[in-house]
């Protein structure tokens, strides 16, 4: 009669843990939706995911101007030649960010509140820029540049 009281406490802690898993898999599923995928191979499943975000620089000056520089953040991340990342670029400052990474034909766009996926890998090692259009140098609020080290 233990024995069977037992198993059946097991079974329970089983269905309880298996309820657990599916609402995390639905909240879950619900949450990706958001993510916007903008490159080719984008749902590659091996690649190392880096996260970023958009951030905003802001100041005022003695004379009451205000000044303001919009940012990729990290500023510089690194990737070794041929590894297959995936970037995640969270909008959090700035309404929209077009960009392209140079010498590459990856390109897309960061929303606020949205996130950005953008699956890339590099045969060639060297620095790429990853360049927001909108905000590309400081007479346009930026430069939003990121640098991308392959090596
Ligand atoms: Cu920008």
């Amino acid at each position: 009669m233990d024995a069977l009281i037992i198993s059946a406490k097991k079974i329970g802690l089983v269905i309880g843990a298996l309820a657990i898993a599916f609402a995390a898999y639905f909240a879950g599923s619900f949450v990706w939706k958001q993510a916007v995928p903008t490159a080719s191979n984008a749902g590659e499943s091996n690649a190392r995911v880096i996260h970023m975000v958009t951030g905003e620089f802001k100041a005022q000056l003695p004379d009451a101007q205000e000044i303001e520089a919009y940012r990729w953040d990290p500023g510089t991340i690194f990737v070794e030649k041929d590894e297959k990342v995936q970037l995640n670029i969270y909008g959090v400052n700035g309404q929209e960010h077009p960009f392209y990474i140079e010498g590459t034909d990856v390109k897309g766009v960061v929303k606020q509140g949205k996130e950005t996926l953008v699956d890339v890998s590099f045969d060639k090692e060297g620095v790429y820029r990853l360049i927001c259009t909108t905000h590309p140098d400081k007479a346009s609020n930026g430069p939003m540049i990121a640098y991308i080290v392959v090596d």
